[in-house]
């Protein structure tokens, strides 16, 4: 399949506040971006631009396929040559597909709306839509967009060409530190840039991560545990190993939990299995509350390695690094790749910069209110 790197017509879901249209499980909302590519798209090779339509109002159509939004693009099965699967989860399988009229490759996951129904996750997933579809940074990946027919909702995805990140893992047993200080640099960039949309709570195990083209990862959470393949330790209820304490003890938790699973996800790299691994979930969840943190003599990991995810298994959040603080830990700067590294460090000092505008900012009104 040739792959010509560029976004397909219709990029994100709406997410305006409007009722879903009749029976479809999910609001129509094939709203064009301006510019696709401008986004995510990595290494754009191609320019063809598909033809951008915007809109606000949706209407559904009666007919099976589609719902039609005024004046964009909607996306039908017929826009799409779906070519090999690449996964497959309970819901249904995603494939590789390439969009018609641009060459644009995607994956394209299929998930059957009677077992969506059957779950009562549609609400889930309609949620998952929203979110990541307004998220554009280069280690999350995309969601261009969403279509359905009668027994079918399709999700057009982002294509990471070097597939799940767990497999890699398994094969290769553990990362080298550099690879590994890379990755968590990177998704550190990604979970602050969420955080800062106050978007919390990724799921960052290491089967919700894709590998993109040029080795960068991906996060491709947002459908939940149930798109993860059925290879690894998993329970109905899912894996406790990548949870803190405060979640795990059912206590209030914020954004500190994302630090904590990064933490997990670096030792995990390292080491090649989870921190706080047993027998069974009880045991699991004991070394959890505990932090029962242990570094094996094999393999060898560096002081620096074993320091950084010392700094994020705190048990109290608060004292856990912060993800913007991620960036400037010493074996993050000494390993991370060069790239990823200023791009975090960059993303990071935006965002100070703004939070400290914005409280100069209040200072001057609350100074101003003050006055006579
Ligand atoms: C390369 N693979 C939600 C629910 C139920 C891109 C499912 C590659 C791949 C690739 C989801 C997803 C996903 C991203 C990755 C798909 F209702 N977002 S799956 C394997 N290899 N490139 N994508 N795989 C519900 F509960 F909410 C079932 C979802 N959502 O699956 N979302």
């Amino acid at each position: 399949m040739a792959s010509k790197q560029q976004g397909p017509t219709a990029a994100g879901a709406g997410a305006t506040g409007a009722a879903a249209a009749g029976r479809a499980p999910l609001r129509p909302a094939n709203r064009g971006a301006a510019n696709p590519s401008a986004a995510a798209a990595p290494s754009a090779a191609a320019t063809t631009k598909p033809s951008a339509a915007t809109t606000t109002t949706t209407t559904t159509t009666k007919k099976e396929t589609t719902t039609t939004t005024t004046n964009a693009k909607v996306w039908t099965l017929d826009d799409f040559d779906v070519g090999r699967p690449l996964g497959r989860g309970k819901f249904g399988a995603v494939y590789l597909a390439r969009e018609r009229s641009s060459g644009y490759v995607v994956a394209l996951k299929v998930l059957h709306k009677q077992q969506l129904a059957a779950s009562r996750v549609e609400h889930q997933l309609r949620r998952e839509v929203e979110i990541q579809s307004h998220l554009r940074h280069p280690n999350i990946l995309r969601l261009f967009g969403y279509f359905h027919d009668r027994e079918r909702v399709f999700l057009i995805l982002e294509y990471a060409a070097k597939g799940e990140l767990y497999k890699e893992l398994q094969r290769s047993g553990r990362f080298s530190e550099p690879k590994a200080a890379t990755h968590v640099a990177a998704l550190a960039g990604a979970l602050a840039y969420c955080h800062a949309k106050h978007v919390f709570h990724r799921d960052i195990k290491p089967e919700n991560l894709l590998v993109g083209l040029g080795g960068q990862v991906k996060i491709a959470d947002f459908g939940w545990s149930v798109h993860a393949p059925s290879g690894r330790r998993r329970t109905l209820c899912g894996t406790l190993d990548y949870l803190p304490p405060e979640m795990v003890e059912g206590r209030e938790h914020g954004p500190g939990v994302d630090v904590w699973g990064l933490g997990v996800l670096a030792y995990e790299f390292l080491f090649g299995g989870p921190p706080f691994e047993a027998a069974g979930h009880q045991e699991t969840y004991r070394r959890i509350v505990r932090v029962d943190l242990q570094f094996p003599e094999a393999p060898a990991v560096s002081s620096g390695a074993r320091d950084f995810v010392r700094a994020m298994l705190k048990r109290d959040p608060a004292s856990r690094l912060s993800l913007d603080a991620v960036c400037e830990h010493p074996w993050i700067v000494a390993n991370a790749d060069a790239a990823v590294l200023l791009h975090a460090q960059q993303q990071a000092a935006g965002r100070r910069a703004a939070a400290a505008a914005a409280q100069t900012q209040t200072q001057q009104q609350q100074a101003a209110g003050g006055a006579p």
